[in-house]
This record gives C-alpha cells, structure tokens and sequence, in this order.
C-alpha cells in the first residue's frame, strides 16, 4: 500500500541533507498540548539510530513528542499492527519486502521530521493494540532508519478512564490526491493544527520554515542530485503518514515569514513522490 521506492527515498534525502547543511535549531517546547490532550505527552527520544521511550502507553487522545538527540533528522511514524500479528511480524514482513509495508499495518500519524536538537508534537487517537514506530527517513546512503534500527515496538493498553475527547484546533489543513488546503490564513504564535485526510491515499505533512525568498518548490529542488548549496529551510514538525479517512492534529509555533507543506508519500502506481504531483503548498505567515 504505500511502497518507498528508491526515488523516494533519494528525494527524503533533503532532510538528512537539509540538517546537515543548515545545522542545529531548537524547537520551544510546548506545554499547551498536554493540557489540551488530557494527559501529559509522551516523549521519545530519537538517536542514531533507534528511539527511547516507554514500551507502554495508555489509549486515549495521545500527545507524542519526539526529541531529537540524533545528528540527522528523525521523526516518529506510528503504526499500528491489526490483531494478532506482531512487531517482530512487522520486523519480518519489511525485511521481505522493504518497499511495501504490509497491509495489515495502518498508518496513524506521529510527530514529523526536526533536525538534531529540535523537538515536535503530535496528537493522535490511539486505540488499545500493537504498535511499531518507525523512522521512515534515509540516510546518505538511501538507507531508511528503520531498517538501522528505528523501529521500536509499543503495545497501548486499555484504559478504564481514556480519554478520547479530541483537541481543539484553531487551523484545519486538509489533505487530498494530491493537494493540501488551508482554513485560513496562518498567524505567528502557537496553533494546534487538525489534518484530515479526505484523499484515498495515506498522506502525511512535513512543515518546512522557508529561507528568505525561497519556495517549497526549491527546497525540494536542492536535494535533486547535481544541486549545490545547502537546502533554503529546515523542517520544523507536521504529522507523519494518516490513512485515508484518518486525522490527527499537530502543534507548531508558526513565526512570521515563508513556510512550505509537502508530501513525501508516493503514489503506489506511479511512484512518484506526492509533492511531485501537486502536494506542495506555499504560504506567508503574518
Ligand atoms: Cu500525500
């Protein structure tokens, strides 16, 4: 269902490189989500290469931060493995068949991509089950983290008190095959943002604060090969891969300037990564 070619991951490459170049930033950390989504977030720490964390969390409405302590970028892809089968099941099926998860795995958003030192939240309903969380993003040899050892498995226990109220969001982003639409114009300062898929593919967003005079577009045009010159924006957060008809919600202290949406999954006919096929979106924060 949702394979990452080699293409993908060469184009994915741009966050590894975009780290690299760019260096460090530090994301505030944001205290408003624990509030809003009951209980406190749940953190994992993402290194080179592997995460930490708990091995067990309640279900409920679920605030997932990742830290970054790694020298690349990292985020934290939630699966979740249907009944009965396992992450060593997952483990198994994805050494068989790298390019294509198996389709008892659905994928339910977690924090997106920061680079060393920064931090991202998401929030998502996790129902009671098996999960694996995942690093979906390559290293400079098209080698995806997961297969490094980004891969830690999680169960989420019932809860007699879980919580499923969802968060309030003051901005909606909508994803389709294959755009991306705002409610309204974005404002500086701390939003919680909701994403509903309303496309027949999984999509995720990956949230890039623009060098000055730079679109989406060149961002993801410098990680082409023959580019030069360090990637124009770092990642700064978004939510990782929903499947169609999921949502989930993300916080991000948006600042004044350019930022760019874009989609790294590709379409399982084509291949092609969806910001090559429209899910890029540019827009001004005021
Ligand atoms: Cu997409």
């Amino acid at each position: 269902m949702k394979s990452r070619n080699p293409r993908t991951i060469k184009v994915s490459n741009i966050l590894l490189a975009a780290a690299l170049a760019v260096g460090t930033t530090v994301m505030p950390v944001h205290q408003a989500a624990a509030e809003q989504a009951g209980a406190g977030p749940v953190i994992f720490t993402a290194h080179d290469y592997g995460f930490k964390g708990p091995d067990r969390i309640p279900a409920g409405m679920t605030a997932v931060r990742v830290v970054n302590q790694g020298k690349g970028p990292h985020h934290v892809q939630l699966v979740r493995l249907a009944q009965g089968k396992t992450a060593a099941d997952f483990a198994a099926a994805m050494m068989e068949n790298p390019a294509h998860p198996p389709a008892w795995a659905t994928f339910v958003g977690g924090p997106n991509a920061v680079v060393p030192g920064g931090q991202a939240e998401a929030i998502m309903r996790l129902d009671a089950g098996e999960y694996v969380l995942l690093c979906l993003i390559p290293n400079g040899q098209g080698v995806p983290h997961l297969a490094l050892g980004m891969q830690k498995p999680v169960t989420v226990m019932p809860a007699k008190s879980a919580a499923f109220a969802e968060p309030k969001a003051d901005l909606t982003i909508t994803q389709s095959d294959f755009s991306f639409s705002l409610s309204q114009p974005v404002r500086a300062g701390h939003h919680m943002v909701q994403v509903t898929n309303k496309g027949a593919q999984p999509h995720e967003v990956v949230v890039v604060k623009l060098a000055p005079g730079a679109t989406a577009k060149d961002w993801a045009a410098s990680f082409e090969p023959g580019a030069s010159g360090p990637p124009p924006g770092l990642p700064v957060g978004g939510i990782v891969g929903i499947e169609k008809g999921g949502r989930g919600y993300f916080i991000e202290d948006f600042e004044a300037g350019r930022y760019g949406l874009l989609c790294f999954f590709e379409d399982p006919q084509t291949g092609a990564p969806h910001f090559t096929k429209g899910m890029m979106l540019d827009f001004s924060v005021e």
